[in-house]
């Protein structure tokens, strides 16, 4: 199975609250439909400008959230809506989207990913069902709600997969001003020169630095990748094996 993540800096504009990308989605949904033909694939997406903006409001990934049921329930809400925008593409495209949000499958402690329940996936791709996945808010033990990135996903489900692929808006990780075709845990730390200006943005699950520390972590379960989702044809390229430019993270 390979695990695709459809960064929020893709599918929706960060830069106004809850705008998604239709265009771009219904593309990224044409390359991944030619680029696995019979293999089996698990998106997951992030929050973008439907997640974040809330989630920074409500002070979640915190350890002092406020206003817990208001802001669950918000947060959740408009987190539902990007889903839905995107498996209404999906079922426009023949692909048989099903929804799981994060918040029903994970546990957290201070802030820190704990269990990912992954036993519905195999029962839903065995279904011909595709999985998708989605940052949510979640239970965490010690601070009663915090944020579920799309990428604690990534890692809850990667000794699953034999491949996982972030879809950004960034070429790869950048090493003085240059995208690192391999990148492995003795090029940290990143510098700041090395963080896209798009990625100032707010992203309450930590942004570039944090994701690079993620990806380490699924390396150690399965080849990681990090590729441009807004150059057309560079994830269908990456999913057919072919050279594209994008960041392979070994562990
Ligand atoms: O965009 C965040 O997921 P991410 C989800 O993958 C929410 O970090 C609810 C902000």
């Amino acid at each position: 199975m390979i695990l695709i993540k459809l960064g929020g800096s893709v599918i929706t504009d960060k830069s106004k609250e809850y705008t998604f990308k239709p265009r771009v989605v219904k593309r990224l949904l044409d390359e991944i439909k030619e680029g696995t033909k019979n293999e089996r694939f698990v998106i997951v997406h992030g929050g973008g400008s439907f997640g974040h903006p809330g989630a920074h409001r409500y002070g979640f990934n915190t350890k002092a959230p406020g206003q817990l049921a208001q802001g669950t329930a918000e947060v959740q809400y408009q987190m539902r809506i990007l889903n839905n925008l995107v498996l209404d593409m999906m079922i426009k495209a023949d692909l048989w989207g099903v929804s799981i949000p994060g918040g029903l499958i994970s546990i957290f402690d201070e802030g820190k990913l704990k269990e990912i329940k992954t036993d519905i996936l195999n029962e839903l791709l065995n279904l011909g069902t595709i999985p998708v996945a989605f940052g949510d808010v979640a239970i965490d033990k010690t601070w009663s709600v915090t944020i579920c990135s799309g990428d604690d996903l990534m890692l809850g489900m990667a000794h699953l997969a034999k491949k996982a692929i972030f879809v950004t808006d960034v070429d790869g990780i950048y090493k003085e001003g240059k995208v690192c075709e391999l990148f492995t845990e003795d090029m940290l730390p990143l510098n700041s020169d090395d963080i896209p200006s798009s990625h100032d943005r707010i992203d309450v699950t930590g942004g570039m630095k944090d994701k690079t520390n993620k990806m380490l972590d699924i390396a150690s379960h399965c080849p990681s990748f990090i590729v441009n989702g807004t150059v057309e044809g560079r994830l269908k390229k990456l999913l057919q094996e072919d050279t594209t430019v994008c960041t392979e993270v070994r562990a």
